[in-house]
């Protein structure tokens, strides 16, 4: 297995429910590292532009509404696999599918308001890491 790094984010519904121990717990319990870590409210223009490839989806607007309301943490998780460790400790985007004790079972309050936000591969992770921190910033 190989050592990666992903992007986390924590989103305004758990920021606002004060979650945001009880999921990292979980994220390192299973072994990943946070290497990186800081929160922000992100404006419209950063959330814009953080879920551009959404940009067509009939949930843009509402999502972006979402990703400004309240601050998320962004952070870099490091381990083994990292990307596809992260997703599985995550669950399905609608809580409803996602697998019992994953973040989403347990937290997400729907399919938007889903708690958390991971990279889907390595190039993502590589460019939506990039997107909130330097180098300098990350050290393990
Ligand atoms: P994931 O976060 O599981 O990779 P994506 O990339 O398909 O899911 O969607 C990005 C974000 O857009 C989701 N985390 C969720 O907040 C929101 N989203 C996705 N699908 C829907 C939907 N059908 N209705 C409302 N929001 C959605």
């Amino acid at each position: 297995m190989a050592i990666e790094r992903t992007l986390s984010i924590i989103k305004p519904d758990a920021t606002r429910r004060n979650l945001t121990g009880r999921i990292n717990a979980k994220l390192e319990a299973e072994g990943l590292r946070i290497v990186a870590q800081k929160r922000l409210l992100l404006t419209k223009e950063q959330a814009e532009a953080f879920y551009a490839v959404h940009r067509e989806q009939p949930f843009f607007v509402g999502l972006v509404a979402f990703m400004t309301s309240a601050p998320v943490v962004a952070q870099v998780l490091e381990g083994d696999s990292a990307v596809a460790k992260n997703r599985d400790i995550m669950g399905a985007t609608d809580p409803t599918k996602a697998a019992p004790g994953t973040i989403r079972a347990e937290f997400a309050e729907n399919i938007e308001a889903n708690s958390v936000h991971g990279s889907d591969s390595l190039e993502a992770a590589v460019q939506e890491i990039s997107f909130f921190f330097a180098g300098i910033e990350i050290t393990s």
